[in-house]
């Protein structure tokens, strides 16, 4: 008998690892930079089938890549690197303005909104084995609003990098 099996039509779809670890990363964009910016931001939600993490990423365009996480002491948030961030099996991992991002450092170009950024993500799963994502992010405006997956609310703080 043939098994079908069906997909909500959302992302959350855990498939049998065996079949398909395949890590799913949903819109991803960039900051625009204005002229002689050196950094910006890199943002996408990432849904993993098995228990993995994020752990490193770089782009053609940028002399490193940083993953970040924001830290709000009073009213000062900061930046700080992390070493990885965890993707739990089958949760919806946001990297989103005023959370956890990616920072795109010694920029070779500037960025205008419409563009398209090359990015390449590394991720670890619990093996230590490691498999890379290429993706194409959209760069949108300065002020753009960060998009949410399937109406998850947010927290979100301005940040201007
Ligand atoms: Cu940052």
């Amino acid at each position: 008998m043939r098994l079908s099996l069906i997909l909500p039509a959302f992302c959350l779809a855990a498939l049998p690892a065996t079949v398909q670890a395949q890590v799913e990363i949903h819109t991803p964009w960039v900051r625009a930079t204005v002229p002689q910016q050196q950094a910006t931001g890199a943002f996408f939600s990432l849904v993993s089938p098995v228990a993995a993490k994020l752990v490193a990423a770089r782009s053609p365009i940028a002399g490193r890549v940083e993953l970040h996480t924001i830290q709000i002491q009073g009213e000062v948030m900061s930046m700080r690197p992390i070493s990885e961030i965890p993707l739990p099996a089958n949760e919806v991992v946001n990297l989103a303005p005023g959370g956890a991002h990616l920072m795109l450092l010694e920029l070779k170009t500037s960025l205008k909104a419409g563009e398209q950024a090359p990015l390449i993500l590394v991720v670890e799963d619990e093996k230590g084995e490691r498999k890379e994502y290429p993706l194409t992010a959209e760069v949108r405006p300065l002020d753009a609003p960060s998009p949410t997956l399937q109406g998850q609310h947010e927290h979100r703080h301005e940040q201007k990098n």
